[in-house]
């Protein structure tokens, strides 16, 4: 009782000093930019799926070259109903759907060209799967959305003005023919190596012209009014990425940019504290390594605490997640994803179930909120959230917890190097480790303007025991190996080995020495080389995962990786590889 009373006369002090900080209570009016009502309502869908499928799917590919045979698409089972049910139950809002990926492939039978499912062996030619996957996505209460590559690595024209026009009548197509679409997303991987039509070279395009978007976008505001763009670089979009495929926006994380310009890295990250425009961050990352399904994967489907760290820190750092489920060749969803998925749901509805501030004295004044338990309460997640509709506005807070009479201050663990208190916006989750405590004292120490806090609760996560995934031992360290060359590596053996696959882990933190492009040699006497295989290593600067070249079966003494183009830099770098032998 004694130390009840303490704990409320120590809790009163403390609002006696918030009182003697408050500030005006005028604030319903902008600060700043302010979200458009699409963006209101796609930020409140918090979590939504990308779900990747095409030609790559029977490749084994991550991008397709664009000459791919329309042979390949058979899927036996394909089964939209069931990705609706899966996402569904994961949590997910709606689905973004890759109608074409670069490859060209289109998933529906597009009256602008052959490269499309009307001319494969599923259903005759007469399947469509954008509409069967619109369809379910209605029957399941899920929003449908679009994925067009503008780069196209099978069309004839890519790099000249008649893809563009080719670009915007499939777009139509997509826009008028499907029900509402709730958003387009338009990568950023533009120009490159390709077939395009049989030219097989290479096509550069300039990505802030080239695509003429100011007109694109016209039309999808005409044709679908309601539907968010996204794009990566060129013309501003409604929505930005954030930098990085791995599943995390910046802690602190503005949701404006300029209007024009050059979006470097930080921004993406960060956002702009002063830009002059909405455009919020959309986190988007797979559940596997890969975009794609790959059968060596299966054992790789990110664990249950990874898909939290990956939740905390998008939803929880005022972005929405765009979490990516591949199908399978049969063309389901695979079954570890579905129950992963599913159980990443279920840990969040049991995280976020009970608020327990519910049973406690909150008290608000000015920029300071004391919560004063009626008994010592134990959490370890502290989630606030302002009211964006009138500009995004606080730049630093405090996190005090009182412990055993003593006010301890919190700090985000996701966090290095800093406490992690910066900005709010539509959502900020705070995860500590667990304290008991008396009362917690959240205060905003700087803002730009009066600060629109809508709600503060805590809760108690349940300990989580299966880690997040490590990449593991060193596999590179077991073998011999030295560079011949700043781009030319070799590895030896004493005895003739069979190999058949070699594996490439990138540099993690740095483009540097990023082999984008490869040839692999393999000799049995110094003298003769024979290729066993070249390539590039597509996506692999977004997505830096490891890269598995698999060949026939070849005897060798000696293996060498020729880097035939570097990301940046001019040395190749690894953070590890392996070699397959028999
Ligand atoms: C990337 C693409 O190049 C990948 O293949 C994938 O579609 C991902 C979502 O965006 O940049």
């Amino acid at each position: 009782m004694k130390r009840l009373l303490t704990t409320y006369i120590m809790c009163s002090l403390m609002m006696g000093m918030a009182n003697g900080q408050q500030k005006s209570n005028i604030v319903n009016t902008p600060c700043g930019p302010v979200p458009t009502e699409n963006q209101l309502w796609w930020q409140d869908m918090e979590m939504y799926a990308f779900i990747h499928y095409s030609l790559n799917t029977y490749t084994d590919q991550e991008w397709g070259f664009g000459n791919e045979a329309l042979e390949l698409f058979t899927p036996s089972d394909l089964d939209c109903r069931q990705w609706a049910r899966v996402c569904k139950q994961a949590g997910m809002k709606g689905i973004i759907f890759t109608a074409k990926h670069h490859c060209g492939f289109c998933m529906w039978p597009s009256k602008y060209t052959e490269y499309s499912v009307k001319n494969t062996p599923w259903k005759q030619g007469k399947g469509d799967v954008v509409r069967e996957l619109a369809d379910a996505c209605r029957e399941e209460g899920l929003k449908f959305a679009v994925y067009l590559s503008p780069w196209d690595r099978n069309h004839p024209e890519y790099g000249r003005p008649g893809y563009v026009t080719y670009f915007r009548n499939q777009l139509r197509e997509l826009l008028t023919n499907y029900g509402d679409i709730f958003e387009v997303w338009f990568d950023g991987a533009n120009g490159g190596d390709g077939w395009y039509g049989g030219a097989n070279e290479t096509r550069k395009i300039d990505r802030t012209t080239y695509y003429e978007w100011p007109e694109t976008y016209r039309m999808i505001r005409e044709l679908q009014p309601q539907c968010l763009i996204w794009n990566d670089g060129s013309d501003r979009g409604d929505l930005r990425w954030v930098g990085t495929e791995a599943g995390n926006v910046g802690e602190t994380n503005w949701s404006l940019l300029n209007k024009e310009g050059d979006v470097p890295y930080e921004q993406l990250h960060y956002g702009l504290e002063n830009g002059d425009s909405w455009v919020p961050g959309e986190t988007n990352t797979s559940i596997r390594p890969g975009w794609f399904y790959h059968d060596t994967e299966n054992d790789h489907v990110k664990s249950l605490s990874k898909l939290m760290d990956t939740y905390y820190k998008s939803v929880g750092r005022n972005s929405t997640l765009l979490l990516n489920f591949p199908i399978a060749p049969n063309g389901r969803i695979h079954p570890t994803d579905s129950l992963r998925g599913i159980a990443f749901n279920k840990m969040i509805q049991e995280v976020f179930k009970t608020d327990l501030t519910q049973d406690a004295k909150k008290m608000t004044q000015g920029s300071e909120t004391i919560i004063t338990f009626e008994q010592p309460t134990t959490f370890n997640r502290f989630v606030v959230e302002e009211d964006i509709r009138y500009g995004q506005r606080v730049k630093k807070f405090a996190l005090e917890a009182e412990v055993n009479g003593l006010w301890v201050p919190l700090r985000d663990e996701l966090v290095e190097g800093s406490d992690g208190l910066t900005t709010i916006g539509h959502r900020r989750i705070i995860c500590f480790p667990t304290i008991t405590a008396t009362c917690l004292r959240f205060a905003i120490q700087d803002a730009k303007c009066e600060p629109m806090i809508k709600r503060t609760s805590i809760y108690l996560a349940p300990e989580l025991t299966d880690d997040i995934p490590y990449a593991g031992e060193k596999k590179s360290s077991a073998l011999h190996y030295f560079f011949s060359s700043p781009k030319q590596m070799m590895i030896d053996w004493d005895t003739e080995q069979t190999v058949t696959s070699f594996r490439y882990l990138p540099p993690q933190n740095s483009k540097e020495g990023i082999v984008t492009h490869f040839s692999l040699w393999a000799s049995t006497d110094w003298a003769n080389w024979t290729k066993v295989a070249s390539g590039e290593f597509s996506n692999i600067v977004n997505n830096p995962i490891w890269q598995t070249i698999k060949f026939e079966p070849v005897k060798a003494k000696i293996l060498r990786l020729d880097a035939d183009r570097l990301a940046d830099g001019d040395r190749m770098a690894f953070d590890d590889f392996e070699i397959v032998t028999k």
